[in-house]
């Protein structure tokens, strides 16, 4: 008897009529023969999928060009199909489960024809976490199969952990011809399911990642009771060697995967990894938050990525250990078979290709990289990986933190008061958007704890979820709100940023066991930091800068209070009552300010 995994296979199998079937291990051998076929075999549009770099200063990495229109999410064809609209709610695409089905039934018929069928056992989580989830992807592309070994805990163990189980999270993936008016990501949280045709982008294509860990895992998590977040998780280790852990949820390519790996520019601190995407978050018998990272890989924004801004994830990209690194839509550097991207160290190469593969001159329009070109690289290269990331239970976390990427309006720093005006200020959280999602750049959204694109239900059932998730906990742990982004009159960034975050952070993990309000001052939004509370040894801030970062402006906040409201209007009735007593009284505050 065939168990129902075996029987799952086949019947995919069946539909998209692939000429081999791969049931993958997850072994180094079995990697090296991955990238081989994506090398000589497989091609997009005649080219291949892999091209070796130079394996002295880049050992074991590859670069991937995508087809051209296959660069980032497409989240106008990305759908959660519940049996009701109102429960996948106003921040998601709907179609129902059958029609679903039908339509992606039809697009997938005999669409791995010719091609071979990668069979992906993984793990979400350490298999001995109480949150671990035991996963398969299918794909007919090398480059989806290298990628999931590095982002997933890859291996035939899976297999035998699922046995004749029904209980296994289904990703079913194909290329199909990567024509967008044939692209769906496909969502089916009642099933476990998720359904994705057309294209090989990460974020659409990688299915332990945005559409299983974020997406169904939401979904999941309010059935029982747990968050599944795009947050990163770090241990800040401070003078005395004390290390508190941080979850912080930061919207795409703002800084998370620099955040998470930061290099201290204060001497004596240090901050450990746990994960820079996704964390998986549940209430422990003692009353505390405790959270793990899903995923055992980096997906990393590519363009700004330098020893200046990001050391340790340049030394992860060099590091030489089996696993490959995937460098995708960078430019290549024709002296030296590196890739090279916009913000890398040193001098534009003289003879470059964009990521298309064509010659790129300084002069040319475009840029070489693109600027969503992304590194897929193993957790385990990172030096500044936490020894707590193995630990099945997960770290406690002891702050959260919610950064935007605002001009105006976000002071660099603020603590909020409780919990319940956290969850508010989160889910008005408004953000200019980046190139992580096909779409306008820099335009204002509203990205409610940078889960817009990622909430798999009705979003107004997630702050309702966050608000008993607090009422459940002894010791919540405190909210605080970052932005690095902010500018002044002439378009300039006012804080450096990058390895001088160290401070804010230093601020908030003192505010996270503080006994007093001493260094934190009102307003009515929350606490702003006193200029003296910041450590600022080695760093030079004028007074004006410093106030014009932590200004809570009370013209500006109206305004984004009533930019906020129509937003959390479109969700209704269903908008949990405390979200808008929590709305009101902020804007009380404001009024009387
Ligand atoms: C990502 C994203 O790729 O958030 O992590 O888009
Ligand atoms: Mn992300």
């Amino acid at each position: 008897m065939p168990t129902p995994l075996e029987k799952w296979v086949e019947e995919q199998a069946q539909l998209t009529k692939p000429a081999e079937i791969y049931w993958c291990d997850g072994s180094e051998e079995e990697a090296r023969r991955i990238v081989e076929i994506g090398m000589k075999k497989e091609k997009i549009e005649g080219q291949p999928i892999f091209h070796q770099l130079n394996q002295k200063t880049y050992p074991n990495a590859y670069l991937h060009r995508s087809h051209p229109t296959d660069v980032a999410r497409t989240e106008h064809l990305t759908y959660i199909c519940l049996p009701d609209r109102e429960t996948a709610g106003p921040n998601n695409n709907w179609m129902e489960p059958d029609k679903a089905k039908g339509r992606l039934r039809q697009l997938s018929d005999g669409c791995m024809a010719g091609r071979t069928i990668y069979v992906l056992p993984y793990m979400m989580g350490h298999p001995d976490s109480p949150l671990a989830k035991a996963c398969v992807q299918l794909t007919d592309i090398s480059y989806v199969a290298a990628s999931m070994r590095i982002m997933t805990r890859l291996g035939k163990d899976v297999i035998r952990k699922i046995g004749r189980s029904e209980n296994f999270v289904r990703g079913f993936h194909s290329v199909g011809d990567f024509d967008p008016r044939r692209r769906f990501i496909m969502h089916f949280p009642e099933e476990n399911l998720v359904w994705s045709i057309g294209s090989g982008y990460g974020g659409n294509a990688l299915l332990g990642k945005k559409c299983f860990s974020l997406r169904i895992a939401s979904w999941l998590g309010k059935k029982e009771g747990w968050l599944a977040e795009h947050m990163i998780i770090i241990g800040v280790e401070d003078l005395q060697g004390k290390i508190t852990y941080i979850a912080a949820a930061l919207p795409s390519a703002s800084g998370k995967t620099n955040l998470a790996m930061l290099e201290s520019a204060l001497p004596g601190y240090k901050i450990w990894t746990i994960g820079d995407d996704i964390a998986w978050i549940r209430i422990g018998a003692n009353g505390r938050l405790y959270a793990i990272n899903p995923e055992f890989g980096f997906f990393g924004v590519a363009p700004g990525t330098s020893f200046q801004t990001n050391p340790n994830m340049m030394r992860t990209l060099r590091a030489n250990l089996f696993y490959p690194t995937i460098f995708t839509n960078t430019a290549l550097n024709l002296e030296n078979n590196e890739p090279w991207w916009e913000g890398i160290d040193g001098p534009v190469p003289a003879k470059l290709l964009d990521w298309r593969g064509n010659p790129w001159q300084p002069s040319s329009k475009t840029t070489a990289a693109h600027p969503n070109s992304r590194f897929t690289v193993w957790i385990k290269h990172c030096p500044t990986l936490s020894p707590e990331f193995e630990n099945p239970p997960g770290v406690p976390i002891a702050a959260i933190l919610f950064g935007s990427r605002r001009s105006k309006v976000m002071p660099l720093v603020l603590e909020s008061f409780n919990w319940a005006r956290g969850v508010l200020m989160g889910a008005i959280m408004g953000t200019e958007t980046t190139a992580a999602a096909t779409g306008k750049v820099g335009v204002l959204r509203r990205d409610p704890m940078a889960m817009l694109p990622f909430c798999g239900y009705n979003m107004a059932d997630y702050f309702g979820h966050w608000l008993r998730m607090g009422e459940k906990m002894t010791q919540p742990p405190k909210i605080f709100f970052i932005n690095w982004f902010r500018t002044d009159e002439s378009g300039k960034f006012l804080w450096p940023g990058f390895g001088e975050n160290i401070r804010v952070l230093k601020w908030i993990i003192e505010r996270a066991h503080r006994s007093t309000q001493d260094g934190a001052k009102e307003t009515p939004i929350g606490w702003v930091p006193e200029k003296n509370s910041l450590d600022f040894s080695g760093m030079k801030i004028s007074e004006e800068n410093f106030k014009k970062l932590c200004t809570v402006d009370g013209e500006e906040w109206k305004a984004e209070l009533e930019n906020a409201q129509a937003f959390l209007a479109q969700f209704g009735s269903r908008m949990p009552l405390e979200i808008w007593d929590e709305f009101n009284n902020l804007k009380t505050a404001l009024l009387k300010s």
